[in-house]
C-alpha cells in the first residue's frame, strides 16, 4: 500500500425519476378505452457508507461522476416502472464530505457502518391512468419523472487515532511505532523516510482495551512555510486525545527542538498545543553514562513527563504504554497525582 489519497473530490448525481406513461386500453367491443398508463420508477438515492474495512479514498476518480440508475419509466396496462438502483459510495472512518458549491460540512463520519443519504433520487412521474376523473376521460398527457440531485463534493480523510507522534525526522517515530503496535512502517537511517502517515493498533493480552496510534511524517523548523513535507499532514492528529513528542536521545537539547515542534504545530491549529502529551525521550542506549539519563531529565523535567526509551532495543516501553493507557483513559488516579506533590 503505497498509495494513500487523502483528499479527492468527485461529482455524485442521484437517479432521475422515471417518466409515467401515456397508453390506453384496446377492448374488443370499446371504441375508446381507458387509460391505463403506469407510473414511472423512483430514481436511486446516493448514499455514502462508512466501512472500516477501506482505508483510503484511492479507489474514487477526481471529478468522476457517480451516479446512481434512472428510474423505469411507466408502461401501458398500468404497469409500473422500476425504481432505479441505489448508489452507495464507502469511504473510511474519519472521512468528511464537504459540500463545495455551499462550502459546507455535510456530515463527519466518527464511526463504522453509518449510512447516510447524501441525494435523493428523484420521485416517478405518474402515468396517465392516474389522471383519469370524471370530467377528464381521456387525458392524453403523463407527468415526467423529477430530476434527480447533483452535486459536487470534497472527500478528506483525517484518521481518527488515539494518539499521534510528532517529532523530528530520524527521532525514532516509526520504529517506536513498530514496536508498540501491529504496524510495520518503513524505518531507516534517513530524514523523511515516512511519507505518508502510518496506523497502528495497540491491543492488550486480553483484548479488553485497544488504541490507535498514528506516526507522521517528521516535522522541521520552517514545515509551515512548506520546508520539508510541509504540515498538512498534521490534519490526521486533529482529533487525537494526545500526543506523544519523540526526540532523538542523541541530540540533547530537547527544548530547543520541542518549540520547533510546537510552533509548527501552533501554526497548523492552536489546538494541538492544548492536548495533553508525553515526551518519549529515544535512543538512550546510545549513552554510555547511565548517570547522563537522570540528568536529562532533571534538566528538562520543567517541559512535561519524559520517558526515557529505546525503540530499537526495547528498553522501558512497557512504562512507555502503562503512561499511554492512563493518557488514553484519561485514568489518572488521585493516588499517583498525590505521589507526584510529593516529590
Ligand atoms: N540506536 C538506536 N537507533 C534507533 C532507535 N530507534 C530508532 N533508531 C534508528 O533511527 C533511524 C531512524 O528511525 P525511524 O524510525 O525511521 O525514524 P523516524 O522518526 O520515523 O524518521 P522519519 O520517518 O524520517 O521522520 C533508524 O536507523 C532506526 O534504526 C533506538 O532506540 N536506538
Ligand atoms: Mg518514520
Amino acid at each position: 500500500m503505497s498509495k494513500f489519497i487523502d483528499e479527492v473530490i468527485i461529482q455524485i448525481k442521484s437517479g432521475d425519476g422515471g417518466p409515467g406513461a401515456i397508453s390506453f386500453r384496446h377492448e374488443k367491443f370499446a371504441e375508446f378505452g381507458g387509460p391505463d398508463g403506469g407510473d414511472g420508477g423512483k430514481g436511486g438515492d446516493l448514499y455514502i457508507v462508512s466501512d472500516s474495512r477501506v482505508q483510503t479514498l484511492d479507489k474514487y476518480i477526481p471529478l468522476k461522476i457517480y451516479k446512481a440508475k434512472n428510474g423505469i419509466h411507466g408502461g401501458a396496462r398500468n404497469s409500473y416502472g422500476a425504481d432505479g438502483q441505489d448508489e452507495i459510495l464507502k469511504v473510511p472512518i474519519g472521512t468528511e464530505i464537504i459540500d463545495l458549491e455551499e462550502d459546507e460540512m455535510i456530515h463527519e463520519f466518527l464511526k463504522d457502518n453509518e449510512k447516510i443519504l447524501i441525494l435523493k433520487g428523484g420521485r416517478g412521474g405518474k402515468g396517465n391512468a392516474f389522471f383519469k376523473s370524471s370530467t377528464h376521460q381521456t387525458p392524453r398527457f403523463a407527468q415526467p419523472g423529477e430530476d434527480g440531485e447533483f452535486k459536487k463534493i470534497k472527500l478528506s480523510l483525517k484518521l481518527l487515532a488515539d494518539v499521534g507522534i510528532v517529532g523530528l525526522p530520524n527521532a525514532g517515530k516509526s520504529t517506536l511505532l513498530s514496536k508498540i503496535t501491529d504496524a510495520h512502517p518503513k524505518i531507516a537511517d534517513y530524514a523523511f523516510t515516512t511519507l505518508i502517515p502510518n496506523l497502528g493498533v495497540v491491543k492488550r493480552e486480553d483484548d479488553s482495551f485497544r488504541y490507535t496510534i498514528a506516526d507522521i511524517p517528521g516535522l522541521i523548523e520552517g514545515a509551515s512555510r512548506g520546508h520539508g513535507l510541509g504540515i498538512s499532514f498534521l490534519k490526521h492528529i486533529e482529533r487525537v486525545k494526545g500526543i506523544l513528542y519523540v526526540f532523538d536521545g542523541g541530540n540533547v537539547d530537547i527544548e530547543e527542538e520541542m518549540k520547533i515542534l510546537q510552533t509548527e504545530l501552533k501554526s497548523y491549529s492552536k489546538s494541538l498545543l492544548k492536548k495533553p502529551f508525553l515526551i518519549v525521550l529515544n535512543k538512550i542506549d546510545l549513552w554510555e553514562d547511565k548517570d547522563f539519563t537522570k540528568e536529562i531529565l532533571k534538566k528538562y523535567k520543567h517541559l512535561g513527563e519524559i520517558i526515557p526509551v529505546s525503540a530499537d532495543k526495547s528498553i522501558n516501553l512497557d512504562f512507555l504504554l502503562e503512561k499511554l493507557d492512563e493518557l488514553v483513559l484519561n485514568l489518572k488516579k488521585p493516588k499517583s497525582k498525590k505521589k507526584a506533590k510529593k516529590k
